[in-house]
């Protein structure tokens, strides 16, 4: 599909040049990115990304778009996605690990993008429980992680990846920044992109040899561990300290009658 970019204006003048298909393939040292499709506008890209890997599209193709009408977060919720300063960017992943693994998907996606931005721009990204990366209180990101699988293996996922670079969305101002309110400084969209690719790159190959080496970076990244929060997962809500996460990429939470529960996902505030 032939890339779509326009000339993005705003009134301060040209902001982040659009990446170009070339100069993302030129950048990406890793295994990803073979296919890229870049778009100017979509609804989604996990919709689309989603769409592409029913028909067959191959692990490691990536869908970005310089801006999404109906972005979305987790459990129905909108992600604002403002065109000419943002990254919005899905991955096929066709990782061949069983279905109750995939939790181990969303914290590699995490660790990526944190590591990433971490070594490019300097800026302290953590990793809140299970798909947030933060700069201390304030959210610069999040990963939306979907999937189609049998019963005992996933046929693919797809590990959308949604970071405010250079312009804070000003509805989520009181809780959100970005890379550029954390530095004062615009910065390219090309290289974080090639360098979150190549990270994922990494983190995927080296998650054959078993999830020891991603937990413990992981763990490394993570404000969660150590406080005490409330985790809300369906129906159940359950509070404690959140002392580890398992195998599989589970948050055990010690609660304060002493038993421990584990959860696979939900949505967890620090209290
Ligand atoms: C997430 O959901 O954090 C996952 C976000 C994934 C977005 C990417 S962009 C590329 C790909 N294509 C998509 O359509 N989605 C993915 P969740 O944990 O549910 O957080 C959603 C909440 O974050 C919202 O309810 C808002 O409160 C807040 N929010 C919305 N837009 C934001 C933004 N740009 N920056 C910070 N917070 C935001």
């Amino acid at each position: 599909m032939a890339a779509m970019w326009k000339q993005i204006r705003v009134k301060k003048g040209v902001i982040d040049p659009p990446p170009s298909v070339e100069e993302l393939k030129a950048s990406i040292r890793g295994g990803l990115g073979k296919k890229i499709i870049l778009l100017d506008r979509v609804e989604s890209t996990n919709d689309l990304a989603m769409e592409l890997a029913e028909k067959g599209s191959p692990h490691g193709m990536v869908v970005i778009a310089d801006s999404q009408s109906s972005g979305k977060g987790r459990l129905g919720r909108k992600w604002l996605s403002p065109s000419g300063a943002n990254i919005y960017m899905s991955v096929i992943l066709r990782p061949g690990i069983p279905p109750g693994d995939a939790t181990l998907l969303t914290l590699l996606g995490s660790v990526s993008c944190a590591l990433a931005l971490k070594k490019l721009t300097g800026v302290d990204v953590s990793i809140k429980w299970p798909n947030d990366l933060m700069v201390y209180q304030k959210k610069l990101g999040g990963i939306l992680l979907e999937m189609r699988s049998e019963s005992d293996r996933i046929l693919f996922a797809v590990a959308g990846i949604g970071i405010n670079v250079n312009k804070t969305p000003s509805r989520v101002r009181s809780f959100a920044t970005s890379i550029f309110d954390e530095t004062g400084r615009w910065h390219k969209r090309t290289p974080l992109i090639a360098g979150i690719l190549d990270e994922i790159s990494e983190e995927l190959e080296a998650l054959k040899g078993g999830s020891g080496p991603l937990l413990d970076k992981w763990r490394r990244l993570s404000s969660t561990l150590g406080k005490n929060v409330r985790v809300t997962a369906g129906k159940e809500t359950f509070s404690g300290l959140a002392g580890d996460i398992d195998e599989k990429g589970r948050l055990i939470i010690k609660t304060r009658d002493g038993s421990l529960r584990t959860a696979s996902s939900g949505d967890l505030t620090t209290v």
